[in-house]
């Protein structure tokens, strides 16, 4: 069965207390308007962590009141870049002084092994405040030929009140990449958390005010996507929207979008990347990186590469091997040591993950390990490895978005090429081979928005990341991120002595 070996049996407890529930409005914790709350669950067992002040229109609506004086009146859009860039700089210093407050938070409201969340993602999210603290004085216009007497200058100028809405499958990494680059450019926040998964931004929200950030600059609303979500998204004083999650979802905020004040999306939304390793590969470094690829923060990643497409000689070798790596797979409370998979994010997605997996043995898909729920309580599924998964299976196509590996079996690379974009989505691929030439077309052939070859998953600051097609519209990360929050003036003054 599957090991737990490397897990110690001693439980680590969650070394934290939840102590703020409300939300976040102008720079004061606040009940809702309505005073409804809504529980937050543990996935290990799902009981409730705490209750949690349900934010809606009303809400909202205060929200982006408070977020537009604070942009329209200062200080945040008026103060020096090198204001801005300290507050950042002072806010990553004290998330990484918290880091054990937060990563317990995070491992307890999402179930992701602790070690994960204190060892990568914290430190990720760290290094991105940072990264933008960077940025914040280096935004600056150009300045333009123009035929004629002119002079023509650029103004970078932030737009606004930036709307945001993030889910829960990395709720401070997204509430990261969201805010980030919004509040370097000069622009202020009212931002949406995922119903599931409300405490890591309220806590960071929290150190962002100690480190001087001013009231009114970031709005943190819990609440769900219908009501809060869908308020931010249609609200008319709203000058630009930053959605992740779902594509189903993402079409419905870009219509709200659209239908308000026409205001400039970027979405970043769901995938069914694939993982291609060819003939030539090392077969046990890409059965080691094709399980990191899918089975990774319980494979609720959007760019899980989750089509495993291997080549025909290598086949065999590659899926006893991947069915050798799953078994292994230490799953179980995400608090131990050395656990590598906790429980799913909550009973729903652990119920469409049974689907999916019943759905590929119906449709004749071969169960090589995996298939069922592990243990008896909490969201928790065992690391599944279907192999014979043909194009057309329905768990071929769509996203699973848990610890289901599907593997294909392909000839040649103009057909694992044209299969491989035979999808609606196009967030991203993984590439194991050792000729370059083939890495090279690969890489340029795949409609995708990253490409990772011999490697997967690598998350730098500096990297951008977007999606082709319906896997979303836009860029984050990088510098490319600072688009969506700029706008850009030309100024135009004739020049009254040309000759000169
Ligand atoms: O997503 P939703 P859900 C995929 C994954 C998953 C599926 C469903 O396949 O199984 O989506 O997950 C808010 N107006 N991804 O239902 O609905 C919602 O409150 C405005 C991929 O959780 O997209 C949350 O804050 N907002 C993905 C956010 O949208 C609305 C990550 C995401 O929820 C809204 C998560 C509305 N009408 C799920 N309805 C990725 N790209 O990584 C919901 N929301």
């Amino acid at each position: 069965k599957f090991s737990t070996a490397a897990a110690t049996e001693v439980p680590i407890k969650p070394a934290v207390r939840v102590e703020h529930t409300q939300l976040l409005i102008d720079g004061k914790f606040v009940n809702s308007a309505s005073g409804k709350t809504f529980p937050t669950l543990d996935p290990r067992t799902g009981e409730v962590i705490a209750h949690i002040a349900e934010g809606d229109h009303e809400d909202v609506d205060r929200a982006v009141g408070v977020a537009r004086k604070a942009f329209d009146h200062g200080p945040w859009p008026k103060m020096t870049a090198y204001e801005r860039q300290k507050v950042l700089l002072r806010a990553a210093d004290l998330i990484e002084k918290h880091t054990d407050e937060i990563a317990a938070l995070e491992t307890w409201d999402t179930g992701k092994p602790y070690e994960q969340v204190a060892k990568i993602e914290v430190p990720i999210v760290v290094r991105l405040f940072r990264y933008y603290a960077g940025w914040a004085d280096k935004i600056h216009g150009l300045t333009v030929p123009a035929d004629g007497p002119y002079t023509v200058q650029t103004l970078h100028e932030p737009i606004g009140v930036a709307g945001q809405i993030i889910p829960w499958n990395f709720p401070l990494l997204m509430f990261t990449w969201k805010i980030c680059p919004a509040l370097a450019c000069g622009n202020t926040v009212v931002i949406k958390t995922a119903e599931q998964t409300p405490l890591s931004a309220i806590y960071a929200s929290k150190l962002l005010h100690e480190a001087g950030l001013p009231p009114g600059v970031l709005n943190v609303i819990s609440g769900f996507g219908p009501t809060a979500g869908a308020a931010i998204a249609s609200h008319m004083n709203v000058d630009k929207l930053a959605f992740t999650g779902s594509t189903d979802t993402g079409k419905i905020v870009l219509e709200l979008a659209a239908k308000s004040n026409l205001k400039p999306v970027t979405l970043e939304l769901g995938g069914k990347s694939p993982f291609i390793v060819c003939d030539d590969a090392d077969v046990d470094e890409a059965v080691e990186q094709a399980h990191f690829a899918l089975f990774f923060n319980q494979g609720q990643c959007c760019c899980a590469g989750s089509r495993t497409f291997v080549h025909e000689r290598v086949y065999d070798e590659f899926v006893e091997k991947a069915r050798a790596r799953a078994l292994k797979r230490a799953v179980g409370d995400p608090f131990k040591v050395g656990i590598e998979q906790g429980p799913q994010i909550d009973s729903e997605q652990f119920e469409k993950i049974l689907k999916y997996i019943r759905s590929g043995v119906e449709s004749g898909a071969t169960l090589e390990t995996g298939g069922d729920r592990f243990g008896n309580s909490g969201f928790y599924v065992q690391p599944t490895v279907f192999s014979n998964v043909k194009d057309d299976m329905l768990i071929a196509k769509d996203e699973i978005f848990g610890p289901v590996q599907s593997i294909l079996k392909f000839k040649n690379i103009d057909e694992v090429i044209e299969r491989a974009n035979n999808t609606h989505y196009g967030l991203a691929a993984g590439v194991f081979t050792k000729n370059i030439d083939t890495a090279n077309t690969l890489s340029r052939a795949l409609k995708v928005g990253t490409v990772w070859v011999n490697c997967f998953d690598v998350f730098d600051a500096a990297i951008p990341f977007g999606g082709y097609k319906m896997s979303g519209q836009g860029r984050e990360k990088g510098e490319y991120s600072l688009k969506n929050y700029l706008q850009v003036k030309a100024v135009v003054t004739p020049l009254k002595n040309p000759s000169w």
